[in-house]
């Protein structure tokens, strides 16, 4: 696809912030598309035939970030597969890039993003939804020693992530320990802003 005609927006914030839900919700009321790097990791996982099933599993299960050439060629063709037909499509990546490699590739080979929308969220709080959503998600990663390993890796990997961003000026922050629609006000707001 012609990275021209697409602007991406990155979702980030730690593991139960709240990404998927808002992304939900901005598909809904602005008709963006919305990719999750975990559900197409999940997805790949169990696609019949896959050879990267068990890696990813084993990724998941102990809160790792799995190499970036498997996230990387996943979202370029989910990106291409989910753009209008004149090729063009405003995109939230949720929960992707979580690792400077990953950050650095994909502007630089596949789009360069517009901004970062960091979800800050408490780890008591993340904990506490996450437990919850664990009784009937099925996620293999819903685990009290899962979720542990999560929040290290969010912070030791993907903070850096995001302060890279923040001192290009190209992160919004908002506290998502609100309740959802106060959230997605917020978002709302900076999307405008941005001239979304
Ligand atoms: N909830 C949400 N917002 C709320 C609010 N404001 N008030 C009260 N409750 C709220 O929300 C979690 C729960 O909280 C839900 O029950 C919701 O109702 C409630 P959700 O919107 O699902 O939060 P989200 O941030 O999306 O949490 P998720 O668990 O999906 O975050 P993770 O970042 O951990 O998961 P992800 O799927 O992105 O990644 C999983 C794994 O995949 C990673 O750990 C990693 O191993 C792998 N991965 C990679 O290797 N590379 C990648 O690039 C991406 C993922
Ligand atoms: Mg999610």
């Amino acid at each position: 696809f012609d990275p021209a005609k697409v602007k991406v927006i990155f979702v980030l914030g730690g593991p139960g912030s709240g990404k998927g839900t808002q992304c939900a919700r901005l598909v809904e009321h602005w008709g963006l598309v919305h990719l999750s790097a975990g559900d197409l990791l999940r997805a790949e996982q169990n696609r019949e035939g896959s050879q990267y099933g068990e890696l990813i599993a084993s990724y998941i299960r102990e809160g790792q970030i799995v190499p970036q050439e498997v996230t990387i060629a996943l979202l370029q063709n989910a990106i291409q597969d989910n753009l209008g037909p004149s090729g063009s499509g405003r995109v939230l990546v949720d929960g992707f890039p979580r690792k400077m490699d990953q950050a650095q590739l994909f502007d630089s080979k596949v789009c360069p993003s517009q901004f970062t929308l960091f979800l800050q969220c408490t780890e008591e709080v993340m904990l506490q939804r996450l437990m919850k959503r664990g009784e009937t998600s099925g996620r293999a990663d819903d685990n009290v020693e899962s979720i542990k390993k999560r929040f290290q890796t969010f912070v030791e990997t993907s903070m850096p992530v995001v302060e890279y961003y923040r001192e290009q000026d190209k992160v919004v922050e908002v506290d998502s320990l609100k309740p959802v629609e106060e959230v997605e006000k917020k978002i709302q707001e900076a999307l405008r802003e941005k001239g979304l």
